[in-house]
């Protein structure tokens, strides 16, 4: 199976508390603060990695939490940093939040984001010494890492993507043209999961090329398989539109499919095409293809079966790849650098502070269950003493 969508929950890694400690040397007796801050916690990081083909990689649902941070120790131990989770998928890979909003989008190999900050590390006592306050009792608890749920949604990135009706010979078209081995058969629908091909050039160029299932009318509306494939198409820049030429009306498939791709929307029915009537073999002369549009920018006849006009074609995907251009859709615009993706605001309003009888919480930390919630996470027991501003409370 090819999986191009996947649902992750993501999370941070907490802080490491920073520590409450004296130095205690041999006729010292009472040494200064020298508690060591917390380390940070770990990210999540999403990079976009050229061999993974697919996210199938992922479970439904999956839970991804990164390292947390070590605490602080005496004599200015600083707690080690929390390891990062990083998550490895097929460039290509869209991040959308929780609520299905386009976030980022991984679309070269080695791109990064982090998907959930890691909280930072508390600090030690030594920190808060003064002049005023020569033996701080407390010290900074660690934040927790930002967490929430992220929707990955895979586009494959190919030069050119081959589409049309079932059974017109684009897997024998990838097969000619590629290192890819599709499987060819004589019933539509043999392709039910994209492939993609490198095809070699004349002087060591390379171009991919997605064969995609087959698509029939009303694909658009979810008829037959192409329909979740179509997004596959939206980031190639040529389609290599392919027709069974030995059957007639091809003018007539030719819109239906091209009906499809504008009704699917996403800038498709505004993509260059070459149109490649196939099957030549089984009918030498057929039919003119006479359709005016300025999209089609070749119209070549071949057979997959024998090889003729294959070397033509590749000529003419090399020729007209590089200056086809890709209109982005018009909600696609601003994303190019949008590397950076904070599920939550990570600016806290309030810090948290272990004490040697409890905590204390400064600041304008939140009421109720959600201030309960976090001294619970900060490892509050029964029997602890928790200031809040001014008031001091015993946590139950
Ligand atoms: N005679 C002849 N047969 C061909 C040619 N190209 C493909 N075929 C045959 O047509 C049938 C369908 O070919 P495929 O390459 O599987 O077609 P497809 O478009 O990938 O089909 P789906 O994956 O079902 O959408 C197979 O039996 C092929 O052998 C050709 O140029 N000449
Ligand atoms: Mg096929």
């Amino acid at each position: 199976m090819f999986h191009d969508r996947a649902r992750l929950w993501v999370q941070g890694g907490r802080g490491g508390d920073g520590s409450i400690h004296f130095r205690r040397e041999k006729f010292v007796p009472k040494g200064g603060p020298d508690g060591g801050d917390g380390g940070d916690g770990g990210d999540v990081v999403l990079v976009a990695d050229p061999r993974r083909r697919d996210l199938s990689g992922f479970r439904p649902n999956q839970k991804v939490r990164a390292g947390r941070g070590g605490a602080g120790g005496g004599r200015l131990s600083h707690g080690a940093d929390g390891e990062d989770a990083v998550l490895h998928v097929p460039a290509g890979t869209q991040v959308l939040d929780g609520e299905g909003r386009l976030v980022a989008d991984l679309a070269h190999p080695g791109a990064r984001i982090v998907v959930a900050a890691g909280g930072r590390g508390g600090r030690g006592n030594k920190h808060f010494a003064g002049a005023t306050r020569q033996t701080p009792r407390f010290a900074e608890i660690g934040l927790p890492g930002e967490e929430g749920e992220i929707e990955l949604r895979l586009k494959l990135l190919a030069d050119a993507a081959l589409v049309g009706l079932p059974n017109a010979g684009k897997s024998s078209l990838l097969a000619r043209i590629s290192n890819a081995r599709p499987k060819v058969a004589d019933y539509p629908f043999t392709t039910l999961a994209p492939v993609l091909g490198t095809v070699e050039g004349p002087d060591g160029a390379q171009l991919t090329v997605a064969d995609v299932p087959g698509l029939i009318e009303g694909a658009s509306e979810g008829v037959g398989l192409g329909h979740a494939f179509l997004a596959h198409l939206e980031r190639a820049r040529l389609l290599l539109h392919v027709i069974d030429a030995s059957e007639d009306d091809a003018v007539e498939r030719w819109r239906t499919i091209d009906a499809e791709l504008a009704a699917y929307g996403a800038g498709l029915d505004a993509r260059a095409q070459i149109v490649v009537l196939n099957k030549t073999d089984l009918r030498p002369d057929p039919p003119p293809f006479e359709v005016d549009d300025p999209r089609i920018v070749r119209v070549l006849h071949v057979s997959a079966a024998t090889g003729a006009g294959i070397d033509e074609l590749k000529r003419a995907l090399f020729a007209l790849v590089p200056h086809a251009a890709v209109e982005p859709a018009a909600d696609d615009t601003e994303l190019v650098d949008y590397l950076v993706y904070r599920p939550q605001p990570s600016r806290r309003a309030y810090r948290v502070f272990r004490t040697d009888r409890g905590f204390r919480v400064t600041g304008r930390p939140p009421a109720g269950a959600e201030l309960e919630a976090i001294l619970e996470a900060a490892g509050a027991r029964a029997g602890d003493e928790v200031e809040v501003g001014e008031e001091t409370l015993e946590w139950q």
